[in-house]
């Protein structure tokens, strides 16, 4: 875009007198951001448009991407930047005067997802925009997203975010896209004029899904793409009761916060029922427009099933091409597979959704009935072959549940794991049978991120050093980051890559300082754990590292000093990991307030870790935690994000961090702990004895002991309930099984940390090999081996 800095300053005063009526320097920096992220919006509106006729025109095939969350982070610095105008703007904010880190942070950040899952979503659409593929988000529009964390005394407190008390600037109602969702009612078959059967419904509860569709900005290529979140709203001129309208808004109100858990409620399915039912309305509706023959569906439309939320895509599909298209099963089924594919993203067993029959049929009777022809045919087509035991073990639905797993599986052509031993793992294990019917259908796709907002975005420091040492084809191509690598030995530079991490503490000091008032020193190592708090990532086993380290400085033992940053969210339900927040709180006051430790030890546990907050930890971390316990990981992303920032991963072999070490080499950072066969060996022989491990070893069995003897003040129930899940359930998670292996890694980087030339090194060799998982790679691989569809932005060499 030929933006010069004058043309922007006379657009954003434009702007600004249009929306306010007044002049940009009497308007409130919020009224500002607004000024500016519309005349972005304009910026990029003919693009948009322009995108979406093309495609019509030259009938692109479509990719539908359906996830229940979506995390897309704040977009106006991302989207100026995929604009080619963040100089520009920039330099025009700086002659107006203008604070931009305070402009941008006007920005409400949508937390409309819970984690990992939701952000690689959000990646995906970047990515797909940045690749030039025709790639569509289907997801909810949430009133409330995630809750917003504070602490009080040491407690997580959930507070509710009303993210849209601010008017949103870059969703934009589509009222004439909106469809009818039906639940509930009753449904028979009667005789139609082609002599078949014809559902009929009666007494629906009919809910209007209204659209809201947010640009998606490729970088540097004039494609915009769209994700569409669907708003729940009564059908107008339907007679409403003031119950039943609240009963409708409620399908839109609130995202679930769990992460690992099935909820099992009612409204829960509703949702998955709402999105679903009404993204394939709408994408089938588009399809009419230009083709009469259904049968060529999967050549113009690919429709991927983000974890099992949307699985009932299937039945859903199944349903308009029986129902509306008139098609005969064999036919829709063939579409409905051909169309459909699917990624797993756990391996926790009580994460593997299911419905009760009795709640699902209540909600979809029509989407019953398809569920129950889908689980005769595949038990009649398969139990020839593979035996009962088998079929039972793995058909959609058995003992009054549906298993919606299963069901994704069954209906796809493609399932795939997120990493390479998690996608090993789903054939061994809990998709093993069906993968013994479909081998052909299982796939892995490691995970990616996106390097333009963790790297180009959150860290211009470090974007400019590389600059000045290669060419900038990095930032459209990461692949093109290995030739950094030549400045292994070069000593200026690997200088210039301490002193942009520095710049980077500083800044991460300053607010760790104005959240918590702990002042830390940027000499310190910044050791980083963000991610969900759950019991599998093992937060617990960082916060035993610390207590050795407390543990040692007391004993006057001289460590390089470190400070310890976490950011975690619990789910409000989930008391242990609840327990655990307590705990690192408690150890935060107990070594934040001791005299001894001061400049040696510090932990800051920042409240309400998001993508914005990870924008400012990132950039600034030297270690990153990546400690779960083998074989729990599906894949992890914050591992990427960090070490394309330069921090070395302090790690077990799981998830992705297995393709870290071979891409960075394993001098560049830490290893440890139990592989996944020695775990699944050691659990499997009935032999692990967490107290046998306490009582052998004298500093883990003081750690232990800290939970419960008032070393650590105020934690008496949690010490108590967390010790007892280690030495009482004996430790489900091996935190006890890992504990020397880890301080033995740990105590290597400290070893490291002495000599700031190796250190850089690690850290140079980290951002070098970072670029191959840049999510722009991903999804390429993704269109190329599942959707059928090719990059038209080429993406280099990942
Ligand atoms: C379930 C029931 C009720 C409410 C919410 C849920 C639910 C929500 C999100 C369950 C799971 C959810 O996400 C799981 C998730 O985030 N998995 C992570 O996915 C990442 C992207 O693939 C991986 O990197 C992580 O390893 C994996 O844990």
């Amino acid at each position: 875009m030929g933006l010069t800095k004058k043309r922007f300053i006379a657009d954003f005063q434009a702007e600004a007198l249009h929306l306010f009526a007044d002049s940009l320097e009497n308007l409130s920096p919020m009224q500002q951001y607004q000024a500016l992220a519309f005349l972005v919006k304009g910026y990029y509106a003919k693009d948009w448009a322009q995108t979406k006729a093309d495609y019509d025109h030259h009938q692109q095939k479509q990719v539908y991407y359906f996830s229940i969350e979506f995390l897309p982070g704040r977009l106006l610095a991302s989207n100026l930047l995929n604009l080619g105008i963040k100089d520009t703007v920039e330099a025009g904010l700086k002659q107006l005067d203008i604070d931009i880190p305070d402009l941008y942070a006007q920005e409400g950040d949508p937390g409309l997802g819970n984690g990992g899952l939701g952000r690689l979503a959000s990646a995906f659409l970047d990515s797909m925009a940045a690749d030039g593929m025709a790639g569509n988000g289907n997801g909810i529009r949430y009133q409330y997203g995630l809750f917003k964390q504070r602490f009080v005394d040491g407690y997580q407190v959930e507070l509710p975010d009303d993210w849209l008390r601010d008017p949103y600037v870059w969703e934009t109602r589509k009222e004439n896209r909106a469809v009818i969702v039906r639940f509930g009612g009753s449904v028979y078959l009667t005789p139609c004029d082609n002599g078949g059967l014809e559902p009929v419904y009666q007494d629906t509860d009919d809910v209007l899904a209204v659209p809201y569709d947010i640009a998606m900005v490729g970088h540097h290529n004039h494609m915009v793409n769209t994700m569409r979140l669907w708003s729940a709203e009564p059908v107008p001129g339907h007679a409403h009761s003031l119950a039943e309208k609240s009963r409708i808004n409620a399908i839109t109100q609130i995202l679930y916060p769990d992460d690992s858990d099935t909820a099992g409620q009612e409204l829960r399915l509703r949702q998955e029922y709402f999105f679903t039912s009404a993204g394939i309305q709408s994408i089938i509706t588009h399809y009419r427009r230009f083709h009469q023959d259904l049968h060529l569906l999967p050549n113009f439309v690919a429709i991927h099933i983000n974890d099992t939320h949307p699985a009932m895509a299937v039945l859903e599909l199944m349903r308009v091409l029986l129902d509306d298209g008139g098609l005969s099963w064999e036919e829709a089924w063939q579409i409905t597979v051909q169309t459909l594919s699917y990624t797993n993203h756990t391996l926790m067993a009580e994460a593997l959704e299911t419905w009760p029959e009795e709640m699902f049929a209540r909600l979809m009777p029509r989407l019953y009935q398809i569920a129950q022809e889908v689980d005769h045919r595949f038990r009649q087509t398969y139990t020839p072959r593979f035996g009962g035991e088998l079929i039972q073990r793995c058909a959609p639905i058995a003992d009054g549940y549906l298993r919606m797993a299963y069901l994704a599986v069954i209906g796809s052509h493609a399932v795939n794991g997120v990493a390479k031993i998690h996608s090993e793992l789903l054939k061994s294990s809990v998709l093993k049978d069906l993968y013994t019917i479909f081998p052909e259908r299982f796939n892995n796709k490691t995970n990616g991120i996106t390097p333009r907002r963790w790297v180009q975005v959150a860290n211009p420091e470090l974007s400019e050093l590389i600059d000045s040492a290669i060419d900038t084809g990095w930032r459209s191509d990461p692949s093109l980051l290995v030739p950094l690598a030549a400045h292994l030995h070069d000593e200026k530079f690997l200088k210039a890559l301490h002193t942009a991490k520095k710049a980077n503490k500083e800044k991460l000091a300053a607010i760790i300082f104005d959240q918590l008032g702990i002042e830390v020193s940027t000499n310190a190592i910044f050791d980083v754990q963000i991610k969900r708090l759950h019991a599998y990532k093992r937060q617990l086993l960082h916060v035993f590292g610390i207590l050795e380290a407390y543990l040692a400085i007391k004993n006057g033992e001289n460590r390089p000093s470190r400070v310890h940053v976490f950011g975690a969210k619990a789910a409000p339900s989930y008391r242990y990991a609840k327990s655990v927040i307590r705990l690192i709180n408690a150890v935060a006051d107990l070594v934040n307030n001791d005299p001894d430790c001061k400049g040696k030890l510090a932990v800051a546990f920042l409240p309400n870790y998001g993508v914005s907050l990870g924008e400012r930890i990132i950039p600034a971390a030297d270690i990153s935690e990546q400690i779960s316990m083998a074989g729990t990981e599906a894949s992890g992303t914050s591992n990427m994000k960090l070490m394309a920032n330069g921090a070395l991963t302090l790690a077990t072999l799981d998830g992705a961090n297995i393709e870290i070490k071979d891409a960075a080499g394993e001098d560049a950072m830490a290893m440890f702990g139990l592989t996944t066969p020695e775990v699944a060996q050691l659990k499997a022989s009935g032999q692990y004895s967490a107290r046998a491990i306490y009582e052998a070893d004298p500093t883990l069995h003081r750690v232990v002991d800290m939970l419960t003897d008032g070393t650590i003040p105020g934690i008496t129930t949690e010490g108590r309930e967390i010790q007892d899940e280690l030495l009482v359930y004996n430790d489900t998670y091996l935190v006890l099984a890992d504990f020397r292996s880890y301080v033995e890694a740990s105590h290597k980087l400290d070893a490291l940390w002495q000599d700031p030339i190796a250190w850089a090194q690690a850290a140079l060799k980290n951002i070098a090999a970072s670029g191959q998982f840049s999510a722009d790679y991903t999804v390429a691989r993704y269109g190329r081996d599942i959707w059928d569809v090719l990059p038209a932005t080429p993406v280099g060499h990942g």
